[in-house]
């Protein structure tokens, strides 16, 4: 499975680039690929912050909705099930799923820039802006992965390896247009896997698809459970 910003859109998270009747992301007038940048992050950390402040602001009182509540129960229905998400939200472990592989970070996890340890940051709003290491008091940064940044060590080599052995892949809710991740559909089925898309519309990456399924992951995902019995 690999989720991306649509799958928390029914719990009201704006999406990055719309779709399906979301709401964008916007903020003072920047967009996204100004703010979330590494090149934003050396020139202004403080805003940084600020823009990853608001958000967190806005998840605290976000929940899991059906879509991730049924891939929660999927893990356990399968032997061998990844998720794989681009989402920073933390809403597929709030909904109960145990091995998330975050290609992106985590909103609620701060990286230190002196010494790179990371810590759960989850004060909000922040006491101290940029928060400070718990380990050797530098600033710290949200251990999110930025555009023109690395993705964190093995994290994408597991997900690749995870779908070169899919005999399915999921693409739930994603615009696929980002990669490196926007590349491990390509990978499944390059290994043969059927590839099935859930999202209301059709996207750049709807020509992997096997079959797209056009509706929401909240409506979508739950029948599936049902058809399975
Ligand atoms: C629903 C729904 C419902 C609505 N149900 N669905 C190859 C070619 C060209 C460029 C590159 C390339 N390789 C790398 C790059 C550069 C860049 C990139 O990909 N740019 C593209 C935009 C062209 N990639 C990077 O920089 C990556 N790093 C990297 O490759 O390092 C090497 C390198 C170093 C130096 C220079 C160049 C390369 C890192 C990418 C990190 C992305 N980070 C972000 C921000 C995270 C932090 C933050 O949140 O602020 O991650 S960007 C943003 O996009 C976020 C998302 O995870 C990511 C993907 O978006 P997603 O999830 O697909 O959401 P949307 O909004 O796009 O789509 C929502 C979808 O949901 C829509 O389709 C709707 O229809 C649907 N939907 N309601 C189901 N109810
Ligand atoms: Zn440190």
């Amino acid at each position: 499975m690999l989720t991306g910003a649509g799958v928390s859109a029914e719990s009201g998270v704006p999406t990055f680039r719309g779709g399906g009747d979301t709401e964008i992301w916007t903020w003072r007038g920047k967009h996204i690929t100004e703010l979330s940048s590494a090149e934003m992050m050396a020139a202004d950390p403080k805003l940084v912050w600020e823009w990853f402040d608001y958000r967190r602001g806005m998840l605290t009182t976000i929940e899991p909705n059906p879509g991730h509540f049924a891939l929660a129960r999927w893990e356990h229905r399968f032997e061998d099930f990844a998720l794989i998400t681009q989402n920073i939200d933390d809403l597929h472990r709030a909904a109960g799923s145990m091995n998330v592989l975050e290609l992106h970070g985590n909103t609620w996890r701060a990286r230190c820039l002196g010494c790179a340890s990371t810590f759960e940051a989850r004060e909000c709003p922040l006491e101290e802006s940029p928060p400070r290491c718990l380990a050797c008091g530098g600033p710290a940064r949200p251990d999110v992965v930025l555009f023109g940044e690395l993705l964190p060590d093995g994290v994408f080599e597991r997900a690749e390896e995870a779908a070169g052995r899919a005999d399915l892949f999921f693409m739930i809710g994603t615009s696929g247009v980002v990669f490196p991740a926007a590349g491990l559909p390509r990978t499944a089925k390059r290994k043969r896997a059927r590839v099935i898309e859930v999202n209301p519309e059709m996207t750049d990456i709807s020509f992997i698809a096997d079959f797209t399924i056009l509706g929401k992951a909240g409506e979508v995902l739950p029948q599936f459970l049902k058809a399975r019995g």
